[in-house]
């Protein structure tokens, strides 16, 4: 399998996270990413490939112009305002002041187009989600030229990205980019299966009212995980996407086998639809070993999971997201790819 990568995800590396009530190093770092080339070359996964340069046409159509302007020049206007440390949203229109203004002053920009505090604005933030874009991009068009199988090795990840706000480690959203990038190729129905450990609320929010992407997601119950305000069973979608959203949220534990009847659930959606291709937001957070997340797949779950996706028989475009437990984090993913690929 072919594995899009850009070295110019690097250029995403904030030095703080708020967690805890604690600035730390951030869990989404640039290492990551070393220990999935690693485990690429070691399973003899396929060639590596630079991503081609796709434009921006795509990006506007998935996320607002006037949160792609604050993307460019958050950081330029954060230091600007003479401020020390990396830019970290402080004040949002909340339920008590819904306002819909973009405020003028960084400060009130920051909490218009941000959804969670924990994720900061570093340099280079912009540069790098834009690569990733480019990332997922380059691997939707493999995947629209006749691929079986894409790893788009996006960092940072996506899918909390909405239209129009940035958190939870993700600013552009990869998997909805590479999805409407296959509709505008010749896909007439495509799905978005979630299966990191973290609800997919910004894929859910980009198509909840459209019918020609599906999105389907396996994670951590909000009541008790992260992003804690979407991913609920009764959200299906809204308008023409009425039935177009399933959410599957599960407990506290979940093992491998409960995984799997949810999963198994998601399948039988995915193929009465009769999609064309799909797009696996893929996390391996779901990890036993994860320091944020708490679900208990092993190692070698992520190869039969790998298996499970390609017995649906669709052209799958893999696009990364998260997954913590750095030591392993790429020999869970390529387990996943390598188990796709023994099984397609
Ligand atoms: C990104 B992805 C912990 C709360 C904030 C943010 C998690 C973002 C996960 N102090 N956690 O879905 O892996
Ligand atoms: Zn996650």
């Amino acid at each position: 399998m072919e594995t899009i990568h850009s070295p110019k995800h690097a250029l995403r590396a904030s030095k703080t996270e708020l967690h805890g009530g604690e600035l730390v190093t951030p869990f989404e770092c640039p290492e990551r990413v070393a220990y999935v080339l690693k485990a690429i070359e070691s399973a003899r996964l396929g060639e590596v490939s630079p991503p081609d340069d796709m434009g921006d046409r795509i990006i506007r159509e998935i996320h607002d112009a006037g949160y792609l302007d604050f993307l460019d020049s958050a950081w330029r206007e954060w230091e600007a305002a003479g401020c020390k440390g990396e830019a970290i949203a402080t004040v949002w229109p909340s339920r008590s002041m819904p306002s819909t203004k973009v405020p003028d002053f960084i400060e009130g920009k920051l909490g218009y187009y941000c959804l969670a505090s924990e994720t900061s604005i570093s340099a280079g933030t912009a540069e790098a989600a834009y690569a990733a874009a480019q990332v997922a991009l380059t691997g939707a068009e493999r995947l629209a030229k006749g691929a079986r199988g894409v790893f788009s090795l996006c960092r940072p990840p996506g899918h909390h990205a909405s239209r129009d706000q940035f958190g939870g480690y993700c600013f552009l959203n990869n998997a909805a980019l590479a999805a409407q990038h296959l509709r505008k190729s010749g896909c007439e129905r495509v799905v978005v299966l979630d299966v990191d450990f973290h609800h997919g609320n910004g894929t859910q929010q980009i198509f909840y009212h459209r019918d020609d992407v599906m999105f389907l997601s396996l994670h951590g119950d909000p009541l008790a995980a992260f992003p804690h305000f979407l991913g609920y069973a009764d959200e299906h979608g809204e308008g023409r996407g009425e039935g177009f959203t399933h959410n599957y949220p599960l407990p506290q534990g979940t093992p491998y086998e409960r995984w799997c009847e949810a999963f198994e659930d998601a399948r039988k959606h995915i193929v009465s639809y009769g999609a064309d291709a799909l797009v696996v937001s893929l996390g391996v957070d779901t990890f036993e070993k994860d320091p944020i997340s708490f679900f208990r797949l092993s190692s070698e779950d992520y190869s039969d999971m790998g298996g499970r996706i390609a017995g649906m028989g669709l052209p799958s475009l893999f696009v990364f997201e998260g997954g913590y437990a750095i030591d392993e984090i790429g020999v869970n993913a390529v387990n996943v790819l390598t188990g796709f690929e023994a099984r397609a």
